[in-house]
């Protein structure tokens, strides 16, 4: 993501010199609720917002890719195998459909891994925790893709055009993920005293890091109201994390373990649950970079990419013999 000088606090709504009466076509457009498209006119500064979101979007999938790809070869059965393969590549593939919707603004995919790689760049916090042992990759499908789609149903409906399409698959995909790792905790769940310990071990150490994935609270959130004038975001980071433990409560409650918070408690007048406070000075802290495994990842994904300039290299240089063929 990319925190410009631009960015830094709150997104101005438009830029000096922009034409009124563009801004205000922009703006009608947004009101009836129409997509904004690639060619059509945007303000300078809606765009530089999309290329933010967006591309800490892609990042956070393709980071994301690892905490769950460290555990491909122990998983316990060649069934579990398969399916957490299918869902790693899955994330590989959200990564790629965002980095495309982010090039239709004019980012380039290079100048995009380039700031992720020298730490520019943000991604979600969550993917800064290691995995410890398989359970918690039930507690990341369950939780984290949990809340990802929370985060996401409403993207689909981003004004944006080529983001908006880009969730409707990613949703899709991650109801799958979802599934996948609910299900993970209820073999465990109902397994022995040691698969259950694992269990409720893993919910203890991903719930607080899944509600930090939400974003700072309302109050000191600088850029949500003005994406949600844009209607690119379309509720704010409480109301989706307070839907969040909601939905979870009840479905913690089926497998039979307890999340690890004593102020949870159904509040009858909301018709919600209250919920505990969050550390909000460890999210601060690993949205700095200071996440217990934030170095090993972005070392991972340089490394990746190191290693596998030969693959760039070879494309180039197929695509550039191809040109010369067509030209002769
Ligand atoms: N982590 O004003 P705010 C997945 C930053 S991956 C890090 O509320 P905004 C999956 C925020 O960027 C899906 N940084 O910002 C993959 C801003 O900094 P800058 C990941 C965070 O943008 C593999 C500052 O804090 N989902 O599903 O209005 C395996 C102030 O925040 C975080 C997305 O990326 C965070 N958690 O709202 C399994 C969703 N939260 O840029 C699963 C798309 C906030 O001003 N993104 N910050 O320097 C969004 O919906 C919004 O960007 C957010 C934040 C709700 C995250």
């Amino acid at each position: 993501m990319y925190t410009t000088e631009l960015q830094k606090g709150a997104a101005p709504a438009a830029i000096a010199n922009e034409p009124r009466a563009l801004i205000d076509a922009f703006e009608a457009r947004i009101a009836e609720d129409a997509f904004i498209e690639p060619k059509d006119w945007m303000p300078e500064a809606y765009r530089r917002t999309l290329i933010r979101q967006i591309s800490q979007h892609a990042h956070s999938e393709v980071v994301g890719m690892l905490p769950e790809g460290n555990w491909i070869t122990r998983a316990p059965s060649l069934r579990r195998k398969a399916v957490l393969l299918a869902k790693v590549q899955d994330e590989g593939g959200h990564g790629l459909y965002l980095y495309c919707a982010a090039e239709t603004l004019g980012a380039s995919r290079g100048e995009m891994i380039d700031a992720l790689h020298s730490g520019r760049a943000k991604y979600s916090t969550i993917f800064n925790y290691p995995t410890l042992t398989w359970a918690d990759i039930g507690a990341i499908g369950w939780l984290v893709d949990g809340a990802a789609i929370m985060n996401q149903v409403p993207l689909q409906r981003a004004s944006y055009g080529p983001y908006a399409r880009a969730m409707v698959r990613v949703c899709k995909e991650e109801s799958f993920h979802q599934r996948q790792g609910y299900e993970i905790m209820m073999v465990l769940a109902k397994g022995t005293d040691e698969q259950r310990a694992m269990a409720q071990d893993a919910l203890d150490r991903w719930w607080w890091p899944a509600l930090m994935m939400f974003g700072p609270p309302d109050d000191n959130s600088p850029n949500s109201e003005q994406s949600m004038r844009w209607r690119i975001k379309r509720d704010s980071n409480d109301a989706l994390r307070q839907k969040f433990v909601d939905v979870s409560v009840p479905q913690a409650d089926y497998l039979g373990l307890t999340i690890p918070d004593p102020d949870l408690a159904w509040n009858e007048a909301r018709g919600q649950y209250d919920y505990g406070a969050i550390d909000w000075d460890e999210f601060y802290a690993v949205v700095a970079g200071e996440g217990p495994v934030a170095k090993e990842r972005i070392e991972a994904r340089r490394k990746a990419w190191d290693d596998n300039a030969w693959v760039r290299d070879a494309a180039a240089a197929h695509e550039a013999r191809r040109a010369a063929r067509k030209a002769a």
